[in-house]
């Protein structure tokens, strides 16, 4: 495939020690040849894969001092000829060299086109090409583990795998349209029925959706209760920072407060809200508003409690409306008790209660460790980004359409599902991909990758 010679900014915008200059196409080496001059002297065409020192410059005019590396074709990012410029990282420097390959025939790169042509190139799959923007995005550990298995071809086996084992029923299904006197209606559909039972069960298993976006959105955590609970005092505790404000005045939290944390890999932010109670303060009614809303968008609640007051006709109807993946915390456990974990039990007998103090560091070990297990997410997973997840749900209905065809033996109907199926497993390889697909998945992508 013939192309025009693409460039860009590959480092992020702002000041750095070192800014790179990425070009790409048939022109790469001319334009480097005409911009850069090695500083040895001998003018051998520069090797490829070699680093080089020497000046940046346009025309006479130096513009820095640099390194430069030629990647000639195929062994490159692109499989097409690239010339990186190692150049200093401010602004107006990178601006004006990027300029300069502009003004000797490049094109300025669109966002992910680099990529883009190593897809079209051959050298990667399109699930491969997504991981290279995942792994740049990643802000958690488990994302970022999850990327690089993507990145190096787990995804894009795993799809393959289960594309070859469709290939050998439809192949088996041909048989039986073909030759209906020498196979039974009862084997054919048999063999089948197992064959596709077993590729629903693979594709089911590796498509964990709360795991995927666990990794991928993180866990939202709310501390909620009554004002003077000491829920501030927790997310202050939890997060190692003087996050909040800390009183003894109910209603000090007018609104929500946020922070950040990891637990297994998974990024928390762990919401901190006003305490709820009526009250005819405007402000106030705004802040325990969003504090409900954020209780309810959450995926795990605490509902901290003052084990040292009894427990309200209020809070036992939270108690009430705790959902499965949230807990209690008995807070203040270094007071004298009024409340103690087998009071809130009677309640409230399958919650998770855990003692605390908010003031002592090791009793909120305990807390950690329930939202760690909430944080779980399987290291199975292979299908973890919402479009693969898209396309692997769509295979597995027409699969599972398929298997309601053998019913009635209709082995046609069941070689259209199942060709219906593969279809939507090679979008996610891009094995099929059209141009509409590939400006979707691009778009997202950052300039110079
Ligand atoms: N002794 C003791 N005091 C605590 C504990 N946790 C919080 N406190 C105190 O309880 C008071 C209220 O704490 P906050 O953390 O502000 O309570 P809150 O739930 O955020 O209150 P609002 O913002 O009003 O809803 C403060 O004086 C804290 O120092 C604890 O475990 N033990
Ligand atoms: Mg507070």
């Amino acid at each position: 495939m013939k192309q025009d010679t693409i460039a860009a900014i590959a480092t992020a915008p702002g000041q750095g020690g070192i800014g790179i200059i990425r070009i790409s196409g048939p022109d790469a080496e001319s334009i480097l040849n005409d911009i850069f001059s090695p500083a040895s002297s001998c003018r051998e065409p520069a090797k490829s894969h070699m680093l080089m020192y020497g000046r940046l410059h346009n025309g006479e005019e130096i513009l820095d001092e640099c390194m430069a590396v030629l990647m000639r074709a195929p062994k490159s990012y692109t499989r097409e000829d690239v010339a990186e410029l190692q150049i200093h990282g401010g602004g107006e420097v990178l601006r004006r060299a990027l300029n300069v390959c502009i003004q000797r025939g490049a094109r300025l790169a669109e966002p992910g086109e680099f990529t883009r042509r190593a897809f079209l190139n051959g050298r990667i799959d399109l699930s491969q090409a997504e991981a290279v923007m995942r792994l740049i995005a990643a802000r958690g550990e488990q994302e970022r583990r999850a990327a690089v298995q993507q990145m190096e071809g787990g995804t894009a086996d795993f799809i393959r795998k289960a594309s070859d084992q469709l290939y050998h029923l439809q192949a088996g299904l041909a048989a039986c349209i073909d030759y209906p006197e020498e196979i039974s209606d009862e084997e054919g559909a048999g063999e089948l029925r197992q064959g596709l039972e077993k590729v629903i069960s693979e594709l089911t298993c590796a498509m964990d959706e709360r795991s995927a976006r666990l990794m991928h959105d993180g866990m939202r955590v709310t501390l909620f209760g009554r004002p003077n609970a000491g829920k501030s005092s927790l997310l202050n505790a939890l997060l190692g920072m003087e996050k909040a404000i800390v009183t003894d005045i109910p209603g000090t939290t007018r609104d929500t407060v946020e922070g950040e944390m990891q637990l297994n890999g998974i990024r928390v932010m762990l919401t901190d809200t006003a305490g709820m109670r009526e009250t005819t303060d405007p402000i106030e009614r705004i802040g325990v508003d969003r504090s409900r809303r954020a209780r309810q968008d959450s995926d795990t609640a605490l509902l901290v409690l003052d084990g040292a007051e009894n427990i309200s006709g209020e809070e036992r109807e939270w108690l009430k409306q705790l959902r499965e993946s949230d807990a209690v915390i008995l807070n203040k456990s270094d007071l004298c008790q009024k409340t103690l974990p087998q009071d809130v039990r009677e309640l409230r007998p399958d919650v998770r209660i855990i003692q605390v103090s908010a003031l002592d560091e090791q009793s909120l070990e305990p807390i950690r460790d329930f939202l760690r297990k909430s944080a779980e997410v399987s290291d199975q997973l292979v299908l973890s980004q919402p479009r693969h997840l898209d396309a692997a749900r769509r295979a597995v209905a027409f699969l599972n359409d398929a298997l309601m065809t053998l019913e009635q033996w209709s082995p046609d109907m069941a070689a259209t599902d199942l060709q219906a199926a593969q279809q939507a497993l090679s979008e996610i390889t891009g094995d099929r991909a059209d141009e509409k697909l590939l400006d979707a998945v691009f778009s997202g992508f950052c300039v110079g990758k």
